[in-house]
């Protein structure tokens, strides 16, 4: 009896803990926004967000991802859905969006607004970029280059630097599909719908105009709290990329083979060895630099190079199931070390 108290308690609890995302409200009435006019801000908000928040609610339950928080979705874009990936992002990056646009903002310079606030930030953009001036021109130069639809962002990298980049569609720099990775303290939407209906296509007359309402109080305040984030930590350690290659051609032979396709692994267990062979001379993540790590790659490198020659040789099915799974496990182990 009390068993089943207890099975019926946990089960109202992890009810209670289902993912449900919901759109932020804005701090300020749609027509306040002066520089991007009413309508805009209103479908942007209300229209293209809410169907993001939508979206996302409906990908989440849909492929039984509701434990997920909104950081782990996007950090493992890569593995997830297109629908996951592009409304992950959707909501995140509008909601840092919106929190950076205050019309009411303190009226005197952004460098005196910086430098009255006891942040490093206005240090390290000077460091990074010059000056402030520099760097809203940086920013601007990435947005405007950006093909199609997209985001410009100023990120804290895991080694704590100040960079800008850009990304396409919905993607950031939380996202393991990104080529800079690191905590976006500042993000410019650069779809037309942040802009159409006041500037058309004069993307480059949007973003000269955006400044006058971006609060960098608030891009100081995303930094003091960015720079002491774990969450630094943990990019870092997952910014692999030869891991992500390797990961992906064994996971397309790997596969298959278990389900007695023998296919995709007799005509690419050489492209698996070479991947490999790049995982074990490539920079090992500082955070998970130890000798543990570089034996397993070493044997990883063994391994596949045996394991292509099975193949080569024309070995049974058999012969080269086990020695895949025997690949597999040491990658499992790598995947192991990286997540202690
Ligand atoms: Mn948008």
């Amino acid at each position: 009896m009390k068993s089943l108290l207890i099975l019926f308690l946990s089960a109202i609890i992890s009810c209670l803990h289902a993912q449900q995302f919901s759109l932020p409200e804005l701090s300020h009435p749609y027509d306040a926004y002066g520089v991007i006019d009413s309508k805009t801000m209103e479908i942007h908000h209300s229209k293209h967000h809410q169907g993001y928040v939508n979206k996302l609610n409906k990908a989440v339950k849909a492929e039984s991802l509701e434990k997920k928080s909104l950081i782990d979705l996007m950090l493992y874009a890569s593995y997830r859905s297109k629908a996951v990936r592009n409304n992950s992002g959707g909501h995140y990056n509008h909601t840092l969006f919106w929190e950076l646009l205050n019309p009411s903002k303190v009226k005197s310079t952004d460098e005196q607004v910086l430098k009255t606030i006891k942040s490093k930030l206005y240090i390290e953009i000077v460091n990074e970029f010059g000056s402030l001036d520099n760097l809203k021109t940086t920013l601007n130069k990435a947005a405007a280059t950006r093909f199609g639809s997209g985001w410009a962002w100023l990120v804290v990298t895991p080694q704590k630097k100040l960079a800008v980049t850009s990304s396409p569609n919905q993607d950031n720099p939380i996202m393991d599909v990104s080529e800079v990775r690191g905590i976006p303290i500042l993000g410019i939407d650069v779809w037309e719908h942040a802009y159409y209906l006041k500037y058309q296509n004069k993307r480059g007359d949007y973003l000269g105009a955006i400044w006058s309402i971006l609060d960098w109080s608030v891009v100081a305040k995303k930094y003091n709290m960015a720079i002491k984030d774990p969450l630094l930590l943990t990019i870092e350690k997952e910014h692999w990329p030869s891991l992500m290659e390797f990961h992906k051609v064994l996971a397309q032979t790997f596969h298959p083979a278990e389900k007695n396709d023998f296919k995709p692994l007799r005509t690419r267990s050489s492209e698996l060895f070479a991947k490999a062979i790049l995982l074990k001379s490539s920079v090992v993540p500082s955070p998970l630099m130890s000798p543990e790590i570089l034996g397993a790659l070493s044997r990883l490198e063994k391994q596949c190079g045996a394991l292509d020659k099975s193949v080569r040789k024309n070995a049974k099915n058999k012969v080269i199931l086990k020695k895949i799974i025997a690949v597999h496990d040491i990658f499992h182990e790598i995947q192991g070390l990286c997540h202690d």
